[in-house]
């Protein structure tokens, strides 16, 4: 595929979706410059999982805002897979495809770091649907937002009500970001760990430094 996948991740209140809007108008500001630019149409595009897609918007109301029971850890697991492989087939491919750049807010590591070392579902298991899920679509480039759990959840908080995955225990929010850790170990190529402690500005300086050198965007 010709397009620029660029996944955000990390733990709740990190800065992903402050991130993402930032690195979108960035890149929409040297769009010029960027090297897979070359028709009329090309766009620079965000979504997020879940509910990247109509269907996955229902799927993360049924996952974040469902009180009518408890949701079994490996219901929670098949619902994020099927938000995930609807967003794929309906809309991140099609774009790659066309060329256009994807700035997405989560994507197959917070299934590990979640439901694998948060939860403690298996992690072949955890390969396997995300294999079936993406088809083998993987990002170009994930971009891993570090920051204490304590402080991420802090901002959550002075924001207002909690969903349902933030209002999680510490210690499970502490083996998430864990999971997110052994990931980047395991990926160095693919997962750059961004220091998200600062200001936003600080912050999105860090990211358009990695990204430009990534994409050899000579700015
Ligand atoms: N999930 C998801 C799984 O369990 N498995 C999966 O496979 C997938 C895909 C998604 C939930 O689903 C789980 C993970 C999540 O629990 P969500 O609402 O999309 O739910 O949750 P998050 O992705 O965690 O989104 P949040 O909005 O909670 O956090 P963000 O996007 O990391 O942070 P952001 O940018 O919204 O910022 C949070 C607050 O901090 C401020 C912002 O203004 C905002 O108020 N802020 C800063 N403050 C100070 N300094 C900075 N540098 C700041 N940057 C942002």
């Amino acid at each position: 595929m010709s397009g620029r996948f660029i996944v955000f991740e990390g733990v709740e209140g990190s800065g992903k979706t402050t991130q993402v809007q930032r690195l979108q108008t960035w890149l929409l500001q040297n769009q010029p410059l960027l090297p897979s630019q070359t028709n009329s149409e090309f766009q620079i595009v965000v979504t997020r999982e879940p509910g990247g897609t109509d269907v996955g918007q229902e799927i993360r109301q049924l996952l974040l805002h469902s009180e009518q029971e408890p949701i079994a850890d490996r219901a929670e697991l098949l619902l994020y897979a099927a938000d995930r492989a609807q967003h794929v087939e309906a809309f991140l491919k099609p774009r790659l495809t066309k060329g256009h750049w994807v700035l997405c807010d989560r994507y197959t590591d917070s299934t590990i770091a979640y439901q694998g070392y948060g939860r403690g579902l298996d992690h072949t298991l955890i390969d396997q649907l995300n294999q079936i899920a993406t088809g083998g679509l993987q990002s170009d480039l994930t971009l891993w937002l570090d920051l204490e759990v304590e402080t991420g959840l802090a901002r959550t908080q002075r924001r207002g009500a909690s969903d349902r995955m933030e209002k999680a225990e510490l210690a499970f929010h502490q083996r998430v970001q864990q999971g997110f850790v052994k990931l980047a170990e395991q990926h160095p190529q693919r997962i750059v760990r961004i220091d998200a402690s600062g200001t936003e500005e600080q912050v999105a300086e860090r990211i358009q430094t990695v990204v430009k050198q990534r994409f050899s965007i000579a700015s």
